[in-house]
């Protein structure tokens, strides 16, 4: 709690952007280079990919699971990681390597299980445990209100009457942690919902539809909008309130004006139509035809929510060719010379790039990599520590190139590492292992990787502001 409420008041200090502090002293007035908050080192996970479906309402998730054919390794989401029965232990072996920052999501159907209005009590007190339990650790909780998963009453994206009914299910959250909880992330990758949960049809609802995917991008800004408003309504003094996008550079898979044509328009509806209206641009115009039926007179302002800190995440480029699809491209693979993970490429240099272009087109707002990870396969997983020797020297990549970022004068505040444990990896079910824990699921038995011990080593090497407590790798 120290460190959070240091930095809470370091931030007061800066506000309105003051570069200097000036300080009386006896022999005049100094001006000195003001104090910057520590860098933020944490993890993430969310509720939908860790949580058992125990004591909660019906998720589009758990409809999209239970569908034969539509996870890829025939799991479901049952039990996932049971975060929500088993958290203390996952807490103590985050708090023993030193983390001192987790980022959780709270699951909409656990909160309104069955309809709007008047929200669950134990629901909202199992978070306010949660919550509990972090602090009493040294662990600053950071709360996504939205990673995925509606309530089936909720209905989906292709309705905006969704934003005002998450609006209230968020200000529910609000109310009971916001004492407690002093950084407030509105949606997580609305983007990758659009793109794989409407316009591919790859995640829930299952849709597959380019309409319904416009659709799904405008109500899900106008949810950020929304939830913005009522989180600022209710949270405390000093609290922050941001979003998080993931961001990705956009390659043309070659150079034929084909792939290029297509490669502006993914680029248009991945980033842009997220980021440019969130920060007071409007709609791209290669998307703005398309997305002009669906914007009501106010919606841009309120989308426009001028976040006091954006979230980043961020794994590999995307690279893109002309398609007969939906949006006349698809994706491409990835070069062949790169080095895969199970999930992703690896490719520092682009986190370089994404962060360095943020800031040029959106200006200063503080920058978190909410996300970054990599799914391998640990090898033998209970006979003695977990020796992931190559996620650590991936980690130590991308922290060397967040820190390139730093140095080209991003206002970079923190990283998150993407997850906590092995969790349930949507479509793709238990098969991605992204985790510094290693989770059974068959058993529930966790199991720290070398990695979560030299997590914050590796930090402290590119980041030596980095918050306190941090191992020597
Ligand atoms: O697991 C996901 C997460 O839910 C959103 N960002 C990407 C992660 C890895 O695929």
């Amino acid at each position: 709690m120290d460190d959070q409420h240091n930095e809470l008041s370091r931030r007061t200090i800066l506000a309105g952007g003051a570069a200097t502090a000036m300080i009386a002293t006896a022999s005049g007035t100094l001006a000195q280079p003001a104090a910057r908050p520590p860098f933020v080192w944490g993890v993430a996970a969310s509720a939908a990919q860790t949580e058992s479906r125990q004591g909660r309402g019906r998720s589009n998730w758990d409809v999209f699971a239970d569908t034969p054919g539509k996870i890829s390794d025939g799991s479901t989401n049952a039990r996932c990681t049971e975060f929500d029965l088993r958290y203390e232990q996952d807490l103590d072996l985050l708090k023993a390597a030193g983390v001192k920052a987790f980022r959780i999501s709270t699951a909409w159907p656990r909160i309104q299980p069955d309809g709007p209005g008047k929200p669950s009590a134990a629901g909202l007190d199992l978070y306010s445990k949660m919550v509990d339990a972090m602090l009493a650790r040294g662990i600053d909780p950071w709360v996504t209100l939205f990673h995925w998963d509606v309530p089936v009453w909720a209905g989906d994206f292709r309705d905006r009457d969704i934003a005002a009914r998450m609006a209230d299910y968020a200000g529910h959250v609000v109310a009971k942690l916001g004492d407690r909880v002093k950084h407030w992330i509105a949606l997580n990758e609305p983007n990758s919902v659009a793109l794989a949960g409407y316009i591919v049809g790859l995640h829930a609802p299952g849709i597959a539809e380019l309409p319904a995917g416009l659709a799904a991008i405008h109500h899900q800004n106008l949810s950020i909008g929304l939830v913005t408003q009522a989180i600022r309504a209710r949270a405390s003094a000093g609290s922050l309130v941001g979003t998080t996008h993931n961001i990705a550079p956009v390659r043309p898979h070659t150079q034929s004006d084909a792939d290029k044509k297509a490669a502006s328009m993914f680029d248009a509806l991945w980033n842009g139509a997220f980021l440019d209206p969130l920060f007071a641009r409007g709609y791209p115009a290669l998307l703005a035809p398309l997305m002009n039926p669906l914007v009501k007179p106010g919606d841009l302002t309120t989308i426009a929510v001028k976040p006091d800190f954006l979230g980043v995440n961020y794994y590999q480029r995307i690279y893109i060719k002309a398609d007969a699809g939906p949006a006349g491209l698809a994706l491409a693979d990835s070069p062949a010379n790169l080095e895969k993970t199970a999930s992703f490429a690896v490719e520092p240099d682009g986190l370089t790039e994404v962060l360095v272009a943020t800031r040029d087109r959106y200006g200063d707002t503080p920058l978190y990599i909410t996300e970054t990870g990599f799914a391998l396969d640990d090898g033998p997983k209970w006979a003695g520590r977990i020796n992931d020797a190559r996620r650590q020297e991936y980690l130590d990549q991308y922290l060397a190139a967040a820190a390139a970022a730093k140095a080209k004068g991003v206002d970079l505040r923190g990283l998150f590492y993407w997850s906590a444990t092995d969790n349930w990896e949507w479509a793709d079910g238990f098969k991605k292992h992204f985790g510094l824990i290693a989770v059974d699921p068959a058993t529930q038995r966790r199991g720290a990787k070398r990695s979560l011990a030299t997590y914050g080593g590796h930090v402290r090497r590119h980041f030596p502001d980095a918050t306190a407590n941090v191992r020597k790798p």
